[in-house]
Protein backbone atom coordinates (compact mmCIF):
# COMPACT_ATOMS: atom_id res chain seq x y z
CA UNK A 1 0.00 0.00 0.00
CA UNK A 2 1.60 3.06 -1.33
CA UNK A 3 -1.18 6.50 -0.25
CA UNK A 4 0.87 8.42 2.24
CA UNK A 5 0.53 12.44 2.06
CA UNK A 6 3.70 14.34 1.99
CA UNK A 7 4.54 17.77 2.71
CA UNK A 8 7.64 19.12 0.72
CA UNK A 9 9.28 22.31 1.95
CA UNK A 10 11.62 24.20 -0.77
CA UNK A 11 14.55 25.51 0.24
CA UNK A 12 12.84 27.76 3.10
CA UNK A 13 16.42 29.31 3.17
CA UNK A 14 17.78 32.56 4.23
CA UNK A 15 19.18 33.69 1.46
CA UNK A 16 15.67 33.64 -0.30
CA UNK A 17 13.73 36.21 2.20
CA UNK A 18 14.31 39.33 2.57
CA UNK A 19 17.88 40.95 3.13
CA UNK A 20 19.05 37.73 1.38
CA UNK A 21 21.52 37.13 -1.34
CA UNK A 22 18.49 36.12 -3.55
CA UNK A 23 15.51 37.84 -1.90
CA UNK A 24 12.20 36.77 -2.57
CA UNK A 25 9.61 39.28 -1.71
CA UNK A 26 7.75 38.32 1.43
CA UNK A 27 9.20 35.37 1.44
CA UNK A 28 9.85 35.05 5.34
CA UNK A 29 5.85 35.07 5.75
CA UNK A 30 5.23 31.77 4.51
CA UNK A 31 7.19 30.29 7.54
CA UNK A 32 4.24 30.46 10.28
CA UNK A 33 1.83 29.22 7.66
CA UNK A 34 4.21 25.96 6.61
CA UNK A 35 4.44 25.53 10.35
CA UNK A 36 0.79 25.28 10.62
CA UNK A 37 0.09 22.85 7.70
CA UNK A 38 3.12 20.37 8.76
CA UNK A 39 0.92 18.21 11.15
CA UNK A 40 -1.53 17.46 8.85
CA UNK A 41 0.61 15.49 6.43
CA UNK A 42 2.03 12.02 7.46
CA UNK A 43 6.10 12.84 6.69
CA UNK A 44 7.64 16.11 6.10
CA UNK A 45 10.44 16.76 3.71
CA UNK A 46 12.51 19.75 3.21
CA UNK A 47 14.52 20.92 0.63
CA UNK A 48 18.35 22.78 1.15
CA UNK A 49 19.77 24.49 -2.14
CA UNK A 50 23.43 24.50 -1.05
CA UNK A 51 25.90 25.47 -3.04
CA UNK A 52 29.96 25.11 -3.35
CA UNK A 53 31.57 28.48 -3.57
CA UNK A 54 32.11 29.83 -7.45
CA UNK A 55 29.20 27.06 -8.53
CA UNK A 56 28.19 27.64 -11.97
CA UNK A 57 25.46 29.09 -11.71
CA UNK A 58 26.50 32.30 -9.81
CA UNK A 59 26.75 35.62 -12.00
CA UNK A 60 30.60 36.10 -10.70
CA UNK A 61 31.83 33.34 -12.53
CA UNK A 62 30.98 34.64 -15.85
CA UNK A 63 32.97 37.42 -17.35
CA UNK A 64 30.75 40.09 -17.87
CA UNK A 65 27.18 38.83 -16.73
CA UNK A 66 25.04 39.73 -15.05
CA UNK A 67 22.68 38.14 -12.15
CA UNK A 68 18.97 37.57 -13.38
CA UNK A 69 20.52 37.46 -17.13
CA UNK A 70 20.59 33.97 -18.86
CA UNK A 71 23.42 32.00 -20.83
CA UNK A 72 23.68 28.25 -22.45
CA UNK A 73 25.36 25.64 -20.28
CA UNK A 74 26.35 21.99 -21.85
CA UNK A 75 22.89 21.21 -20.44
CA UNK A 76 21.02 23.66 -21.94
CA UNK A 77 19.73 27.61 -20.94
CA UNK A 78 20.65 28.68 -17.11
CA UNK A 79 19.77 31.66 -15.29
CA UNK A 80 22.63 33.31 -13.44
CA UNK A 81 22.03 34.53 -9.80
CA UNK A 82 23.87 36.12 -7.33
CA UNK A 83 25.89 34.19 -5.36
CA UNK A 84 23.64 32.51 -2.57
CA UNK A 85 23.20 29.53 -0.31
CA UNK A 86 26.71 29.07 -0.01
CA UNK A 87 27.21 25.49 1.98
CA UNK A 88 27.56 25.90 5.52
CA UNK A 89 26.82 29.90 5.39
CA UNK A 90 24.30 32.21 7.09
CA UNK A 91 22.60 32.43 4.20
CA UNK A 92 22.54 28.98 3.38
CA UNK A 93 20.30 27.97 6.48
CA UNK A 94 16.67 27.37 7.13
CA UNK A 95 14.95 30.60 7.84
CA UNK A 96 14.51 30.79 12.10
CA UNK A 97 10.77 31.15 11.83
CA UNK A 98 10.56 27.59 10.09
CA UNK A 99 10.05 24.79 12.11
CA UNK A 100 12.03 22.08 11.42
CA UNK A 101 11.39 19.06 13.69
CA UNK A 102 8.72 17.58 11.98
CA UNK A 103 11.49 16.35 8.97
CA UNK A 104 11.63 12.91 8.00
CA UNK A 105 14.83 13.79 5.92
CA UNK A 106 16.21 17.45 4.63
CA UNK A 107 17.44 17.05 0.75
CA UNK A 108 20.35 19.10 -0.34
CA UNK A 109 20.73 19.95 -3.77
CA UNK A 110 22.67 22.19 -6.31
CA UNK A 111 26.30 20.37 -5.07
CA UNK A 112 27.71 19.88 -8.23
CA UNK A 113 29.99 23.25 -9.20
CA UNK A 114 29.30 22.22 -12.90
CA UNK A 115 25.38 21.79 -12.67
CA UNK A 116 22.64 23.69 -11.05
CA UNK A 117 19.71 22.08 -9.12
CA UNK A 118 16.07 23.80 -9.02
CA UNK A 119 14.15 20.53 -8.28
CA UNK A 120 14.43 18.65 -5.62
CA UNK A 121 14.54 15.66 -8.03
CA UNK A 122 16.66 16.09 -10.81
CA UNK A 123 19.68 18.19 -11.34
CA UNK A 124 19.00 20.85 -14.35
CA UNK A 125 20.69 18.29 -16.69
CA UNK A 126 17.58 16.61 -16.19
CA UNK A 127 18.65 13.05 -15.19
CA UNK A 128 21.25 13.30 -12.52
CA UNK A 129 18.86 12.35 -9.73
CA UNK A 130 18.63 13.73 -5.95
CA UNK A 131 17.34 10.48 -4.81
CA UNK A 132 13.97 12.28 -3.87
CA UNK A 133 11.40 9.88 -5.80
CA UNK A 134 13.09 6.59 -4.64
CA UNK A 135 12.95 8.29 -0.75
CA UNK A 136 8.97 9.04 -1.22
CA UNK A 137 8.68 5.65 -2.95
CA UNK A 138 10.44 4.01 0.30
CA UNK A 139 8.03 6.20 3.21
CA UNK A 140 5.32 4.71 0.53
CA UNK A 141 4.51 8.51 -0.51
CA UNK A 142 2.05 8.04 -3.21
CA UNK A 143 1.01 12.15 -3.11
CA UNK A 144 2.80 15.05 -2.45
CA UNK A 145 2.01 18.89 -1.52
CA UNK A 146 4.52 21.76 -2.04
CA UNK A 147 5.31 24.61 -0.62
CA UNK A 148 8.34 26.95 -0.36
CA UNK A 149 10.51 29.59 -2.68
CA UNK A 150 10.41 29.89 -5.23
CA UNK A 151 7.12 29.20 -7.04
CA UNK A 152 7.75 29.56 -10.35
CA UNK A 153 11.74 28.24 -10.05
CA UNK A 154 12.03 25.58 -7.19
CA UNK A 155 8.76 24.86 -6.52
CA UNK A 156 7.61 24.31 -10.32
CA UNK A 157 10.56 22.45 -11.45
CA UNK A 158 9.87 20.22 -8.31
CA UNK A 159 6.09 19.95 -9.02
CA UNK A 160 6.82 19.23 -12.51
CA UNK A 161 9.28 16.56 -11.95
CA UNK A 162 6.96 14.79 -8.99
CA UNK A 163 3.96 14.61 -11.54
CA UNK A 164 6.65 13.34 -14.03
CA UNK A 165 7.33 10.31 -11.77
CA UNK A 166 3.80 9.53 -10.97
CA UNK A 167 2.91 10.83 -7.88
CA UNK A 168 -0.39 12.88 -7.38
CA UNK A 169 1.06 16.39 -6.82
CA UNK A 170 -0.58 19.81 -5.35
CA UNK A 171 1.35 22.96 -5.22
CA UNK A 172 -0.17 25.27 -2.01
CA UNK A 173 0.20 29.14 -3.18
CA UNK A 174 -0.67 30.59 -0.06
CA UNK A 175 3.06 29.34 0.95
CA UNK A 176 4.95 29.88 -1.86
CA UNK A 177 6.38 33.01 -3.07
CA UNK A 178 7.93 33.84 -6.29
CA UNK A 179 10.86 35.41 -8.19
CA UNK A 180 8.92 36.54 -11.71
CA UNK A 181 11.42 37.13 -14.35
CA UNK A 182 9.95 37.77 -17.31
CA UNK A 183 7.15 36.15 -17.20
CA UNK A 184 8.71 33.40 -15.01
CA UNK A 185 5.49 32.99 -12.77
CA UNK A 186 3.07 32.93 -15.33
CA UNK A 187 5.16 30.27 -17.60
CA UNK A 188 5.11 28.39 -14.52
CA UNK A 189 1.67 28.25 -13.44
CA UNK A 190 0.63 27.07 -17.49
CA UNK A 191 3.88 23.99 -17.06
CA UNK A 192 1.61 22.72 -13.63
CA UNK A 193 -1.48 22.83 -14.82
CA UNK A 194 -0.51 21.53 -17.83
CA UNK A 195 0.79 18.64 -15.90
CA UNK A 196 -1.49 17.53 -13.83
CA UNK A 197 -0.76 19.79 -10.94
CA UNK A 198 -3.45 21.37 -8.68
CA UNK A 199 -2.55 24.75 -7.66
CA UNK A 200 -4.64 25.62 -4.25
CA UNK A 201 -5.23 29.06 -3.24
C1 LIG B 1 16.24 28.92 -6.49
C2 LIG B 1 17.32 30.18 -8.05
C3 LIG B 1 18.53 29.62 -7.71
C4 LIG B 1 14.93 28.55 -5.83
C5 LIG B 1 17.43 28.33 -6.14
O1 LIG B 1 14.96 28.01 -4.71
O2 LIG B 1 13.87 28.80 -6.46
N1 LIG B 1 16.19 29.82 -7.46
N2 LIG B 1 18.57 28.69 -6.75
ZN1 LIG C 1 20.51 28.02 -6.12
Amino acid sequence: MSALHALIVIDPQVDFCPGGALAVADGHSIMPHINAMMPAFDKVFITQDWHPEGHSSFASQHAGATPYSMIDMSYGPQTLWPDHCIAGSAGAAFHPDLNTDLAVAIIRKGMNPEVDSYSAFFENDRTTTTGLGDLLRAHDVASVTLVGLATDFCVAWSALDAAKLGFNVAVELKACRAIDLDGSLDQAFDAMRSAGVTLKH
